[in-house]
């Protein structure tokens, strides 16, 4: 794919690249429609210095005056943040149209990895991603997210999926599209909120090292496609089931009575989860992406190691 004259990528990052160093990608849907401001903005720049200081550079990606950016500075991240959800949603659909129309877009996991694929980045640390939701046996709602994991070679490192998605469908649609579902240190999917949700991962791996193995064995070997990485959220910061639970279960129902669909349904559950919760599911969620930065940064270490042996 040559889309290099639509691609802008900060100095840093492209020295980083270069070099050989490890890269982490970030998503910009988070910062624009996933946590409130000035919170999201705080978040988005703790989580580049949490993997500065794990031995990476970070690369937030998003589609600025329709230029698809990989690395952004503190002022376009508090742009994002501050304009939220002005911001349109990008999904892979949605790029051409924002590119040739000269418009900003927040990066979902979708378009976070076209990005990161673009500009040769090959780990993506988020917070949850999209699935096939709840009664997709009738809606046909599935992430796009799920078929850019079967397509785009980058790892993403998330802390499971949040329950407004049917679990076992997700995993039964990667399975499908070959993808590998690693639960980290951990048998079981973790369920964002929860460190377990009731379902088995494929394969638990217990080190960066094995995770960076895995990955680049796959590109290697020819197969493709990208990988998921099931990090379970600190013990510390984990909510009670039953709370988040009876929550989403709200959120659901309250979605269905309003007939919302298609690219709002995501954000509508979420906004009504983080109301219903209060402020204890923000902190979750914000202690969740710290540590898949952490661990996306290892990750991406040792993976440049493995590239440049
Ligand atoms: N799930 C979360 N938090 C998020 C998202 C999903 O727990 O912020 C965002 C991500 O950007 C993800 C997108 O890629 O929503 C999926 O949207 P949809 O379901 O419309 O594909
Ligand atoms: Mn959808």
């Amino acid at each position: 794919m040559n889309m290099s004259k639509y691609l802008d990528i900060a100095p840093e990052v492209r020295e980083a690249l270069d070099a050989g160093k490890p890269v982490v990608a970030l998503e910009s849907t988070i910062i624009s429609h996933g946590m409130p401001y000035p919170q999201n903005v705080e978040t988005a720049l703790k989580v580049e210095s949490i993997i500065r200081e794990n031995g990476a550079v970070p690369a937030t990606i998003a589609v600025l005056g329709g230029r698809l950016k990989a690395g952004l500075s503190p002022e376009e991240i508090d742009y994002l943040g501050k304009t939220g959800t002005g911001i349109a949603k990008a999904s892979r659909r949605d790029l051409p149209v924002l590119v040739a129309q000269g418009r900003d877009g927040a990066t979902t996991v979708t378009t976070t990895m076209i990005i990161a694929h673009m500009a040769g980045i090959s780990v993506f640390a988020t917070g949850g991603i999209g699935g096939v939701h709840r009664g997709a046996e009738t809606t046909m709602d599935i992430s796009a997210d799920l078929e850019e994991l079967a397509h785009t070679p980058v790892m993403v490192v998330c802390a499971g999926a949040k329950s407004i998605l049917d679990l076992g469908l997700t995993l039964e649609y990667l399975e499908t599209h070959g993808v590998p579902v690693i639960g980290y240190g951990t048998e079981e999917l973790p369920a964002f909120y929860t460190r377990k949700s009731g379902f088995r991962v494929d394969y638990r791996v217990d080190s960066p090292e094995e995770l960076a193995k895995i990955f680049y064995v796959k590109q290697d070997c020819g197969l493709g496609g990208g990988m998921l990485v099931t990090n379970p959220i600190p013990e510390e910061y984990s909510m009670d089931a039953n709370v988040i639970g009876k929550a989403i279960d709200e959120a659901v129902a309250e979605a269905k009575a309003k007939g919302i669909h298609g690219k709002e349904t995501t954000p509508f559950l979420l906004a009504k989860i983080k109301d219903l919760t209060g402020g204890d599911s923000l902190d979750s969620n914000i202690q969740l992406v710290f540590n898949n930065a952490r661990l996306a940064a290892r990750t991406a270490a040792e993976l440049s190691k493995l590239a440049r042996d």
